[in-house]
């Protein structure tokens, strides 16, 4: 049976170039959410992405910490950051949408990650909670009250992404089969949903809403 959808938001969570195969922190088979994504955008009305918008500078890449290399650790603005390769730089080919993702019924892309001394993992908060990219306040206003999130990492933007919006009071949804994990560690991706799952999101795959 089909769900109810009334005052429900889509989330798409960073499905951008730099994560998908061939881009420079690909998520594996991270493209197979692609057909899922845009076979769940029919079933919406309400649609939005996030993006993740690094400036050149950026403190999450490694590139930019002398003597250090992607998986190292470094204190960044009081908080702990693990180092990752240069992705999603404002204005490359890798920042970019997936071609394939369909784009047309979108209502807002929010963009994160573009404070240089700050990651931001979820869409919602940069990952000290100290700046807020409007998310939250854009669907409360829109009289949005479920969110339903896809897309990738899951185990770490989209995990932080549904952490937020549980927090933020809103009925929250994770399509699994529509999110891949990165999994620097190869537990990373289990690890997420159960901590997800733990604080309250509701874990479903696609069938629930395409069937
Ligand atoms: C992400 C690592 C660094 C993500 C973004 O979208 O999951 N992961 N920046
Ligand atoms: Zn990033």
């Amino acid at each position: 049976m089909a769900m109810n959808l009334k005052n429900s938001a889509l989330l798409i969570v960073d499905v951008q170039n730099d994560f998908l195969p061939g881009g420079a922190l690909a998520v594996t088979r991270g493209d197979e959410v692609i057909p899922v994504i845009n076979a769940l955008q029919e079933k919406f009305n309400f649609i939005v992405a996030t993006q993740d918008f690094h400036p050149e500078d950026h403190g999450s890449f490694a590139a930019n910490h002398e003597g250090k290399k992607v998986g190292d650790t470094v204190e960044l603005n009081g908080l702990s950051q693990f180092l990752w390769p240069v992705h999603c730089v404002q204005g490359s080919e890798g920042a970019e949408f997936h071609e394939e993702l369909n784009p047309i019924r979108w209502t807002a892309i929010f963009q994160k990650g573009t404070n240089p001394e700050a990651d931001s993992y979820s869409g919602f908060f940069d990952n000290a909670r100290r700046e807020d990219t409007g998310l939250g306040d854009f669907l409360q206003n829109e009289g949005i009250m479920n969110v339903f999130v896809t897309g990738l990492a899951q185990d770490y933007c989209v995990k932080f992404t549904a952490l937020d919006s549980v927090s933020l009071g809103f009925k929250t949804y994770l399509i699994m089969d529509a999110t891949k994990a990165v999994n620097v560690n190869s537990v990373d991706g289990d690890k997420a949903l159960e901590e997800m799952k733990k604080a309250g999101v509701i874990l479903i795959e696609s069938t629930a809403i395409l069937d």
